[in-house]
Formats: C-alpha cells, sequence, structure tokens
C-alpha cells in the first residue's frame, strides 16, 4: 500500500511540474481496494481497468522504473511511451490496461475470460470500474454474457458515489450495483473498500465464485477518494476540514496503526518501510528520466488492420447444437 501511495503522491507531482503530461488520475485513497483485490488474484490471472491502471501495475508487480517511464512518455516505458497514464498495460503481470474511454473495457474484460473459459484454463479475469462507469451500457451487456456463458469474470467497482464531477443521482436511477448486477443474474458482494482485510476477504470469495463455480460476481466496495484535485478532474478540492475528515479514515494510516496497535508491526520498522518504499520510487523517477524519448520515425509502429475477425463467435450467431457442435461448454477445466 506504501508503494502504491508513493508512486501516484510523486507522480502527481511531477505531473504538475510537467515531467507527466496528458491526463493523469490518481488512486490516493483507494490502496486498499488495489492492493486487497489483487492479492486475491493468482499470477495467471488477468486485470483491466478504466484507468488508475498504473497504481493496478504496480500492486501486481511491474517494474517501477518502467511503469513511472510510461507515464513520462518515455520509450523505455511498460509500453514504449505509446500508452501513458490513461492507457498504461503491463503485460508481464496480466494487466491488461488502461482503457480511456469509461467502461469500454468491460466487453474487452468478458472476452479475456471467454477465452480462458473456451481453452479450459482456470485463469480468472478481474475488471475494475467505478460507480460512473456501471451507468454506461457495456456493464448491461457485459454482466449479461457473463452471467449467460458462466465467465470467470470479478468485476469490482470503486463506489465513492462520484463519477467525475457528478453525484450518483446525476446519471444512476438505481445507485445499488448489487440490484444491478442480481437482476442479471450476477452474485453481488459488498465489501468497505477502506479497509483492506475486508477487500481482501470479499474479493477472495468472489474469485472463489468466479474460478470454481465458474460463473461471474461483482464486488461493490464503498470508499472514498482523498478529496485533493486528481490531474484534469473536475472534481473540486475538498474544504480543509472534508481533507481532515478523509484523514481519519485514511485506509493506508489506519490499516498501519491497526498493526502497530496489535503488534505486528513496530514504528520503527514503519518508518524503515516507508524509508525504502520512496528510496525505490526515487530510483524510478531518475531511470525514467534518464530513458530516452520514442524515435518519431517509429509512430507508426504496431499499428494492425485485422482483416478477418476469427473465431465462431464472430461470425455464427446460431446455437452451437445447430453446428453440431457437442462439447460440453464451458470445458472442464484443470485446477
Ligand atoms: C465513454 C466516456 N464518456 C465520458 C468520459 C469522460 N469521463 C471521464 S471520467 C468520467 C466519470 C467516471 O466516473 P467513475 O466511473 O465513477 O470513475 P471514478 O472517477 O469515480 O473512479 C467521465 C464521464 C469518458 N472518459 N468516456
Amino acid at each position: 500500500m506504501f508503494l502504491v501511495r508513493r508512486f501516484d503522491e510523486r507522480a502527481g507531482e511531477l505531473h504538475g511540474s510537467g515531467q507527466i503530461g496528458g491526463f493523469l488520475h490518481l488512486a490516493i485513497g483507494e490502496e486498499a481496494l488495489v492492493v486487497g483485490a489483487t492479492r486475491a488474484l493468482e499470477d495467471r490471472d488477468w486485470v483491466l481497468s478504466s484507468w488508475r491502471s498504473h497504481a493496478l501495475a504496480v500492486a501486481r508487480g511491474a517494474d517501477l522504473g518502467r511503469s513511472m517511464a510510461e507515464l513520462f512518455g518515455r520509450a523505455g516505458g511498460l509500453n514504449g511511451g505509446r500508452g501513458g497514464a490513461m492507457h498504461l498495460a503491463a503485460p508481464e503481470q496480466r494487466v491488461l490496461g488502461g482503457f480511456g474511454l469509461v467502461g469500454v473495457h468491460l466487453p474487452v474484460a468478458a472476452g479475456v475470460a471467454l477465452a480462458s473459459s473456451y481453452q479450459g484454463r482456470a485463469e480468472v479475469t478481474m475488471a475494475f470500474l467505478g460507480d460512473g462507469a456501471a451507468s454506461n451500457g457495456t456493464l448491461a451487456e457485459s454482466i449479461d454474457l457473463a452471467a449467460i456463458w458462466h465467465l470467470p469474470l470479478v468485476l469490482v467497482v470503486a463506489h465513492d458515489r462520484r463519477g467525475h464531477g457528478s453525484a450518483e443521482d446525476a446519471d444512476a436511477a438505481v445507485a445499488s450495483l448489487a440490484r444491478k448486477a442480481e437482476g442479471h443474474g450476477v452474485k453481488a458482494l459488498t465489501c468497505d473498500g477502506m479497509d483492506i482485510l475486508d477487500v481482501h476477504a470479499v474479493c477472495s470469495d468472489a474469485v472463489r465464485i468466479a474460478r470454481t463455480e465458474r460463473r461471474p460476481a461483482l464486488v461493490q466496495a464503498i470508499l472514498q477518494r482523498a478529496p485533493t484535485p486528481t490531474m484534469a478532474d473536475p472534481k473540486p478540492a475538498g474544504s480543509k476540514e472534508e481533507l481532515e475528515a478523509w484523514k481519519a479514515r485514511d485506509p493506508l494510516a489506519v490499516f498501519g496503526d491497526r498493526l502497530v496497535e496489535v503488534g505486528l508491526l513496530e514504528t520503527a520498522d514503519r518508518a524503515r518501510m516507508q524509508m525504502t518504499v520512496n528510496a525505490a520510487i526515487e530510483q524510478a523517477i531518475s531511470a525514467a528520466g534518464r530513458s530516452p524519448h520514442p524515435e518519431p520515425g517509429s509512430l507508426y509502429d504496431h499499428l494492425t488492420i485485422a482483416e478477418s475477425l476469427p473465431g465462431w463467435l464472430a461470425i455464427d450467431a446460431r446455437g452451437r447444437a445447430t453446428r453440431g457442435e457437442t462439447e460440453p461448454f464451458p470445458r472442464e477445466v484443470q485446477p
């Protein structure tokens, strides 16, 4: 949690000083969710998000220097500097991005889960979204297909009752994500998104449902991000009182205090841990700064046009029995 927090704090400062350009959305206050949920996964599982994907990449163990270089837009970045903060992916850690348009990653996540299921792999796909994104039609279509096709998909909603500057009742007639999910026959669970232990316990349950019962689950994590401006976010910074009230709930501080109280962490070790993390982040920033900018001539690299989309789902909407397919679906998976 320290690492995710410090990475974000420093990225925010570097955005302010112009070393990081474009949009950058911070996850300060979301660390319990980011770490608690991703720790419920195995290495073979997949992660997608609308944004704040740098926090997920760091939590999944992506190289810090390459993660920071990606935010800097440098050639040594995780994606050669082409993703930036909005489209950052860490393929080695199976973090597939980072999608700038709210909600568009949900059908992709359902597709990733379908691929695992279709190929008989016991992987789980976890997709993070905000409650604002939950009012996008992509949630309804993805969750419906996930239920029909028994996809091992876990949707984790950071429910902060805001969609950027809009209050939730401005775009959601029904604010309860649990009701929305259950309306599609999908199991919904709720957790305290400010408490890493609760997040971890509830997400572990959701992952178990997806992996062993082969059906989707949705976790609604009630949380509050820090009321500080988060770069290009029109939400105004909170008042001094709001900031003080948030600090009393800060998931990182609260968890650290709790560990000290129950004797699992010494105050001196906590300080040492913080220093180690700070040093690692400063090293990452130096490495990112040394990385060259991408060559202008490489602008069109990696652009491809698909001539055909293989797969029966793309071309054949008839039922499986009509097509003469007799193999059971979803296939048996090897645990
Ligand atoms: C399809 C689309 N519409 C609008 C936007 C502009 N936009 C950026 S963030 C945002 C709100 C997102 O709210 P939420 O999903 O709750 O995310 P949060 O910031 O709370 O994590 C909107 C509408 C966008 N990026 N994509």
